[in-house]
């Protein structure tokens, strides 16, 4: 999508710190880290957010939550970590382009929300 913020991250058209990408997926540091570790994994097919999970191919969604074990055990995250997709407004989500949050490197409270 011609305007979407991470999509022209994927692109390499926006500097991103990347940590992780195959065919599917692409992951770079927040650029307003949350925690020690926080990453956004995001497929490489625009879709808005988890509300257009209807309009990807299964492997683009099990590509996204496959490569978050990955890079948590690449970040040393084995003491746990946390992952959030924010979805509407409601949630805060602020880039239309679905990403999980993952989140770790230090222990986190109970509440969500
Ligand atoms: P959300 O609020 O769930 O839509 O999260 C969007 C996240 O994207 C937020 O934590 C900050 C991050 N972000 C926004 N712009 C950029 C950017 O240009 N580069 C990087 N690396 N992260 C960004």
């Amino acid at each position: 999508m011609e305007n979407c913020l991470f999509c022209k991250i994927m692109k390499g058209e926006i500097p991103s710190s990347k940590v992780y990408e195959n065919e599917y997926v692409y992951a770079f540091r927040d650029i307003n880290p949350q925690a020690p570790v926080h990453i956004l994994v995001i497929p490489k097919k625009h879709l808005s957010s988890l509300n257009d999970a209807d309009k990807a191919d299964d492997r683009e969604l099990s590509e996204c939550l496959r490569a978050i074990p990955v890079i948590a055990a690449s970040e040393n995250l084995s003491n746990g970590y946390r992952v959030v997709s924010n979805c509407g407004p409601d949630a805060c989500q602020s880039v239309p382009h679905l990403h999980f949050h993952i989140l770790g490197g230090t222990q986190m409270g109970e509440r969500m929300a």
